[in-house]
C-alpha cells in the first residue's frame, strides 16, 4: 500500500513531520495500527538498522530516524494505549543501565497499556538501584527490563541479583526482552518470562499475573 511505503521512506529520510502526517493519513484510510507499525514504521527502521550495520548511515542519521519513529508512534499511541478499562496489573518498565534505546521499550509500554496493564515507565539507562526504588514505590506485579545491546543485556541479570539481595525477588515477576535476548538467556538469569516483540510482551505479562 502506497501510504505505508511513504511512511517507511519518510522515516528513512528522517522527515518526522511527514511520518506523523502519513501515519495519520493511513489511520484515516482505515489501515490498522499494527500494519502501520510493521509495514511502515518498523520496515523503515529495519532498513536504517541494516544500513547502520553496513556503515552506510551513522549515529546522527539513526537518531534523526528514531525521532521520526517517535512522531509516528505518537500518532498511534492513543489507539494502542487506550482501552478505557480498569488496569488489572501494574508493570514497572525500563531500559537497563548503559542502554539508551527506547523505541522498543516505548512500544512495549503502549501495547501493554492497550491490553489493560498500568505501566510505570522509568526510562532509559536505568541503574539497578533505581529499579529497586521504583518497586518499593509503585509495588508492581511485573518488572519489565528492556535491553538492545549485547553489552547491556547482562544488566538484566544485575537487576535480578539486586532484587534477590534486597529480599524483593518474591514480590515481583521479572520479564525481559530486546533484540539480543533469548529464551535460554531468560532461563539462565532466572527471569520469569521473555518476549520477542511488543504484542507477545503484553501476552507474557498477562500470563505472568
Ligand atoms: Co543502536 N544499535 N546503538 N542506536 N540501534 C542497534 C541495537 C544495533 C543492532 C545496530 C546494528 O549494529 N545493526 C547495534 C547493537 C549490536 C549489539 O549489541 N548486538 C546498536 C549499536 C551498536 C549502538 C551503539 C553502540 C552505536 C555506537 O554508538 N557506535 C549505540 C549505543 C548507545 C547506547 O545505548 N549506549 C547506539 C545508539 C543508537 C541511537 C541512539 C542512535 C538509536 C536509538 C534511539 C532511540 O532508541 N531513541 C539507535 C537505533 C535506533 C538502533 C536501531 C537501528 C533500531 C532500534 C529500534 O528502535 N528498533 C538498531 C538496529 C535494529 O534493531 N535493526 C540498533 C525498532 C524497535 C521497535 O525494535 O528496539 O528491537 P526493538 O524492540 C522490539 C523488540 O526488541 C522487543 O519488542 C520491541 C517491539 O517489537 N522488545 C521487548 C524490546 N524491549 C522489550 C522488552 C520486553 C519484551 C520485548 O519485555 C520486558
Amino acid at each position: 500500500m502506497e501510504v505505508l511505503n511513504e511512511i517507511s521512506q519518510a522515516l528513512q529520510n528522517g522527515d518526522a513531520d511527514l511520518v506523523g502526517e502519513k501515519a495519520q493519513e493511513a489511520l484515516n484510510l482505515g489501515v490498522s495500527p499494527s500494519n502501520i507499525l510493521s509495514d511502515g514504521l518498523l520496515k523503515g527502521m529495519g532498513i536504517i538498522g541494516a544500513k547502520f550495520k553496513n556503515n552506510e548511515v551513522f549515529v546522527p542519521e539513526v537518531l534523526i530516524a528514531a525521532r521520526a519513529m517517535h512522531f509516528g508512534l505518537n500518532v498511534l499511541k492513543p489507539i494502542l494505549a487506550n482501552t478505557g478499562v480498569k488496569p488489572f496489573a501494574k508493570v514497572v518498565l525500563g531500559t537497563v543501565k548503559g542502554d539508551l534505546h527506547d523505541i522498543g521499550k516505548n512500544l512495549v509500554g503502549m501495547v501493554m497499556m492497550g491490553s489493560g496493564l498500568e505501566v510505570v515507565d522509568v526510562g532509559i539507562d536505568v541503574h539497578e538501584d533505581k529499579f529497586i526504588e521504583a518497586i518499593k514505590e509503585h509495588k508492581p506485579d511485573i518488572l519489565a527490563l528492556s535491553s538492545l545491546l549485547s553489552t547491556t543485556m547482562v544488566e538484566q541479570k544485575t537487576v535480578i541479583d539486586t532484587l534477590i539481595k534486597e529480599g524483593l525477588r518474591d514480590q515481583v515477576k521479572v520479564m525481559i526482552g530486546g533484540a539480543p535476548v533469548t529464551e535460554q538467556y531468560c532461563k539462565d538469569i532466572g527471569a520469569d518470562g521473555y518476549a520477542t516483540d511488543a504484542v507477545s510482551a503484553a501476552e507474557m505479562a498477562r500470563k505472568l499475573v
